[in-house]
C-alpha cells in the first residue's frame, strides 16, 4: 500500500504488532532516562516537538543553529541504539551501513512539524527509516521543491516508513496528531523514531 506515489517512499502499515510496539516503547523509555527529551530552540523560537536521540549522534538545535552532535545538550554521550530498534533497520532498511542516529521525536497533542527537508546527513543515498508509535499523525509529503504539490497520509501506531532515493530529498512534515487515538502509552501523544546514517 502506497497512497503517496513518490519514488522511493514505502510504507509498511502495521509492521509492528502491539507487543513489538510495547517492547520498543520500553527501550525508548530507558533511552529517555539517560537522555531526557528537550524542546529544541531555533532562531525562530522553540519547536513544539520534544526530541532526544540514541546512537553515535543526535540532532540538536539551539539559537546557534542545528547540527548533529555526539552529546546530549546536558553533556552526556547519547545512549546506544537499543537492539529492538536496530533490528528494525536490519529488517526494513536494506542498507549496508549501520544507523548512527535514532532520533526520538515526541509530539504532545498540540505539536506539529513544519514542512522541511532532511539535509544534515552527509550521504543521501542512505535511507531513513521511521517508526510511528502512539497517537495517529497527519503526515504531509511533497517533492524536492518546496512549491511542489503535497499529499497527506495518516500514520498510525506500528507503521514503518522507508525513505530512499528521490523521496529521501522530499519536503515533508507533520500537520497534526489525533489526541487520544492510541492507548499504547499512558502519557499520550505520539512518538516517532527515525533511524539514519549521518556521516
Ligand atoms: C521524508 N520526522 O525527524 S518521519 C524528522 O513524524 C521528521 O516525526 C517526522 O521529519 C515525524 O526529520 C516524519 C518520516 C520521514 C522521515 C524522514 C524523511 C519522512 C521523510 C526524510 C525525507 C523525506
Ligand atoms: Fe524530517
Amino acid at each position: 500500500m502506497t497512497e503517496l506515489k513518490i519514488k522511493g517512499f514505502r510504507i509498511f502499515p502495521g509492521a509492528l504488532d502491539r507487543a513489538a510496539q510495547l517492547a520498543v516503547v520500553d527501550d525508548v523509555r530507558e533511552v529517555l532516562r539517560a537522555a531526557p527529551l528537550v524542546r529544541p530552540r531555533t532562531r525562530r523560537g522553540p519547536m513544539s516537538v520534544r526530541m532526544s536521540a540514541a546512537g553515535d549522534f543526535g540532532w540538536i538545535s539551539d539559537t546557534r543553529g542545528y547540527r548533529y552532535e555526539k552529546h546530549h545538550p546536558d553533556g552526556q554521550a547519547w545512549p546506544p541504539i537499543p537492539a529492538s530498534i536496530l533490528a528494525l533497520w536490519d529488517r526494513f532498511a536494506d542498507c549496508e551501513r549501520a544507523p548512527e542516529c535514532c532520533l526520538i521525536n515526541w509530539y504532545a497533542e498540540d505539536a506539529r512539524m513544519g514542512l522541511h527537508q532532511d539535509k544534515d546527513e552527509q550521504d543521501y543515498d542512505c535511507p531513513v527509516l521511521s517508526v510511528s508509535l502512539g497517537d495517529d499523525a497527519l503526515f504531509r509529503m511533497g517533492g524536492e521543491d518546496r512549491k511542489d504539490s503535497t499529499k497527506s497520509h495518516w500514520l498510525t501506531s506500528g507503521d514503518v516508513v522507508l525513505l530512499t532515493g528521490t523521496s529521501r530529498r522530499a519536503f515533508h512534515g507533520v500537520d497534526r496528531v489525533r489526541p487520544g487515538s492510541s492507548t499504547l502509552f499512558s502519557e499520550g501523544g505520539r512518538l516517532n523514531l527515525t533511524l539514519r546514517v549521518v556521516t
